[in-house]
């Protein structure tokens, strides 16, 4: 049967390599691609692929886009408006979502109402407002399809188990380029920028440099399977094998395994509930003398344990952790503030947002929350880099 399928971000690492996947499973049309500036790319895709709609973030690269490609069909969409269009669409069945930052949060929740299946790779909307999105889904019968590695694991993990009777999940980390430092006050943007295993955007690099992705992957994997934090385990794993696991009650202990490749996951969410034959690069365990794992430093890492104060507190507090980060990893890819400085950033936004906060909430309130976090945020990063 054949798919109808938009990709959200797709000129970012994920899109492009979703696109690789899309190639290799052959049921599956494109409909609709959209990029934040890169039109060029852009432009290469939609030639390739001939979707009837592009959506650019950017007012003028779309005005320009839509010169460039006056000889095709593909209609250009505008903006965040044009990104819940494509969500929307009548004739798809599945958004995969792969854009970047809590921009992502609209499409998936319109997506959902309009019951399209959400491929998700896109983990800041389940940080900001997991408890809306999953109730959504839930409430309107729609799958959501994790494309992050581990949660594609955990995933797997479950097949074939009851939910019941896990006991808990363990979420492995590679520990990013700094995990066997004792002391980051020094550390290079360049340095942060070079992961040793994974190749990805800019954002999330530096998010796993920080181990914020993880403390954001924590959270997320709260709200996919319905569990309780106190029963997930993060324990860094540097080769990036296994990519996370199930303990059941009965002690027995489910994994999955691989290279770290991303399109294997994507192509468990675009095909489930099938394995399709692929050319991808196959494990070879006899390459890895070891596995290895040990505990993480919440103190030198302190954004893991605040993600974990967050969705303790919970309502919007998760958003705000994850608002004032945006802002502090895009001031220190600016060079304006220190590595040493994004988790002092978001630890006053949390600090600054605790009397605000209440359990339950709605996207209003999200919003409200992010925006707000988001100046507060901007406030203290301008005032580091004036010092
Ligand atoms: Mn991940």
């Amino acid at each position: 049967m054949n798919k109808n399928i938009v990709i959200l971000g797709s000129t970012g690492s994920i899109g492009t390599q979703a696109l690789e996947v899309v190639e290799n499973l052959k049921n599956i049309n494109i409909v609709g691609l959209s990029t934040n500036t890169n039109i060029d790319i852009l432009e290469c895709q939609i030639r390739k692929y001939n979707p009837m709609y592009a959506c650019v973030m950017n007012d003028e690269k779309a005005n320009v886009l839509k010169q460039n490609i006056k000889d095709t069909k593909t209609q250009v969409l505008i903006g965040e408006e044009g990104l819940i269009k494509l969500a929307t669409l009548d004739n798809i069945d599945t958004v995969l979502n792969s854009l970047v930052g809590n921009i992502g949060l609209l499409p998936t929740i319109y997506g959902i109402r309009a019951k399209k299946d959400i491929a998700l790779a896109n983990k800041e909307t389940l940080v900001s407002a997991g408890k809306l999105v999953m109730k959504e889904a839930k409430n309107r019968g729609v799958n959501i399809y994790p494309i992050d590695s581990e949660h594609s694991a955990i995933f797997q993990c479950l097949q074939g188990n009851k939910h019941s009777e896990i006991e808990k999940i363990i979420l492995t980390a590679s520990g990013g380029p700094f995990r066997d430092y004792t002391n980051l006050d020094n550390v290079t943007l360049e340095q942060a920028l070079n992961h040793p295993n994974w190749s990805m955007g800019k954002k999330i690099t530096i998010d796993s440099a920080t181990l914020m992705n993880k403390g954001l992957e924590v959270i997320e994997a709260k709200w996919l399977f319905d569990i309780d934090v106190d029963k997930i385990q993060v324990i860094i794993h540097p080769q990036s094998i296994i990519h996370s696991m199930i303990e059941y009650k009965d002690s027995a202990v489910m994994a999955q395994l691989g290279t770290p490749d991303m399109k294997v996951p994507i192509q468990y969410a675009l095909a489930y509930p099938n394995r399709v034959k692929n050319d991808f690069e196959k494990l070879d365990l006899l390459k890895h003398n070891s596995l290895t794992f040990k505990n993480p430093n919440y103190e030198l890492f302190p954004c893991l344990k605040y993600a974990f104060e967050a969705i303790k507190i919970g309502g919007t507090m998760p958003c705000v952790l994850n608002a004032s980060n945006e802002i502090a990893v895009e001031y220190f890819l600016n060079s304006h503030i220190k590595f040493t400085d994004i988790p002092k950033v978001v630890y006053k936004a949390i600090e600054n947002h605790k009397d605000e906060n209440k359990l339950d909430y709605t996207l209003e309130e999200v919003l409200e929350a992010d925006k707000n976090a988001r100046k507060f945020a901007k406030n203290i990063c301008m005032s580091i880099k004036n010092m």
